[in-house]
């Protein structure tokens, strides 16, 4: 284990298991690897409580990429906008807590990438089939810009874009595997992004997971 988990700038930029996107912005590869099996059956359990569902856009499109939340309040997206809630719109109950795996995953990969005192209180879970996609975006519907945001790859790999503070800004192409966690906030906290595609394996039924928490209140 070469990250930094103490504080110590040298260690994390010279890790090669570390790639810096931009100011504030980094992949810990494989990060996460050692609990992608209890994350999957905490992940299980969540959806079986509150299931995964395709979101209408305001502009009345639906979403290939299936999403549910866990924590205290969820991303929610309807015909009325984007927007953080309290309670499932399905069910009308609070949304499943947090599981501990989660929390500290999220606040040990932040520390490591140099954000202190990260207490997520929203955790997005998207699956991707081979044909989901999520287009160019920004990250605004957050209270707490000043937090970064953790997020944590399962399941097949995929090709991240990765763009600028403009919308206009060239993009890169990132390939995120299972296990690989992405830290941005300061500078970055609003940068572009979105998932240009999913790749396929000999698994027909493979599917990917992200894990996105946030500070969004
Ligand atoms: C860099 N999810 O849920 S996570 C989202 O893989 C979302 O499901 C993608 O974008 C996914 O909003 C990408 C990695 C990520 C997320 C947000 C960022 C990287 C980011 C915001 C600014 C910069
Ligand atoms: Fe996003």
């Amino acid at each position: 284990m070469t990250l930094d988990l103490f504080g110590n700038d040298d260690a994390r930029h010279d890790s090669p298991q570390t790639d810096e996107l931009g100011p504030g912005a980094f992949v810990l590869r494989g990060f996460a690897q050692p609990q992608l099996t209890t994350l999957q059956a905490d992940i299980d359990a969540v959806i079986a409580q509150a299931p995964l569902r395709h979101w209408l856009t305001p502009g009345g499109k639906r979403m290939s990429v299936a999403m549910t939340n866990c924590g205290e309040v969820g991303w929610i997206s309807d015909r009325m906008g984007y927007r953080y809630g309290a309670h499932d719109p399905l069910s009308r109950q609070p949304w499943p807590s947090m599981p501990a795996s989660f929390e500290v995953l999220a606040q040990h990969a932040a520390e490591a990438a140099g954000y202190r005192d990260f207490r997520p209180d929203a955790c997005l879970i998207n699956r991707y089939a081979l044909d989901a996609r999520l287009t160019l975006h920004q990250d605004r519907d957050e209270r707490e810009l000043g937090a970064p945001i953790v997020s944590v790859s399962l399941g097949l790999p995929a090709i991240f874009l990765w763009g600028g503070l403009q919308r206009s800004d060239r993009t890169r192409r990132v390939r995120l595997a299972p296990g690989d966690v992405v830290v941005w906030g300061g500078p970055s906290r609003l940068a572009y992004h979105g998932i240009a595609s999913v790749e396929g394996s000999f698994d027909a039924q493979a599917v990917r997971y992200n894990l996105t928490f946030r500070q969004a209140r």
